[in-house]
């Protein structure tokens, strides 16, 4: 039985989202982030990335980590690809074209929008999103998604779904990106078609078991 590694609170929502969509039993292993602890060495910590058992799994001490069949896999997008392409059926490529579809929304995910999203969300919400610098810093990430988002909006303008006119693990892949920068009002207002189709994303009932499953976690 595949197995994975991470709290929901984490990059880990990709993969348990996926898997969600598939109906896939797995054991789920709750690992927190170490930096969520006060003291994540002490004799009572939970489970944690710098926990020894959990560094000999990944000793990168990051999570998602997953397991399957021998076959040990970081990096949740790489998981996403080897879990939807195994046992997804239509949510995975029919073919090698759309196979480099879905690797190429990965890393537009990964280079281009994960990193200017995370920054907006970090900033936004807190006292420094009212600073100068946090205000700065909204606004130059911002700049930095506007190419990414743009090449997102013209391609979903007229399509519901990035590859194959159908739902996948490119939508799952890349919606989970994205979702960083929505809590910051206006950040997708440029981009209807986009916006739209992170509504639809989220509006799949395996989305809300993932987010609801999440949410009940504590922060
Ligand atoms: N590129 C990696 C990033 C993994 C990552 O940074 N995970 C964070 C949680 S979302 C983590 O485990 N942080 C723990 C730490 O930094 O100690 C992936 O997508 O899996």
């Amino acid at each position: 039985m595949l197995s994975l590694y991470g709290a929901y609170r984490s990059r880990a929502s990709r993969p348990l989202w996926l898997l969600a969509e598939i109906g896939l039993p797995f054991r789920h292993v709750p690992v927190i982030q170490s930096y969520r602890l006060p003291d994540a060495s002490a004799p009572d910590a939970p489970f944690n990335t710098a926990s020894a058992a959990f560094l000999a799994i990944n000793p990168q001490g990051l999570i998602p980590c997953m397991e399957d069949d021998g076959l040990v896999l970081t990096e949740s997008l790489a998981m996403c690809l080897y879990i939807a392409k195994k046992y997804g059926d239509s949510l995975g490529p029919r073919d090698v074209a759309e196979d480099a579809q879905m690797t190429m929304w990965a890393l537009v995910g990964a280079t281009a929008v994960e990193g200017p999203a995370l920054e907006i969300q970090m900033v936004h919400g807190r006292k420094e999103a009212e600073t100068p610098a946090g205000a700065a810093s909204i606004t130059a990430n911002l700049e930095k998604l506007a190419r990414p988002l743009r090449r997102i909006e013209l391609h979903l303008t007229g399509r519901d779904w990035l590859v194959g006119e159908r739902f996948t693990v490119a939508d799952v892949m890349l919606a989970e990106c994205v979702r960083y920068a929505q809590g910051h009002p206006g950040a997708l207002e440029p981009y209807p078609h986009l916006f739209a189709w992170l509504e639809r994303c989220q509006s799949r009932p395996a989305f809300q078991v993932m987010w609801d499953t999440r949410n009940a976690e504590p922060m």
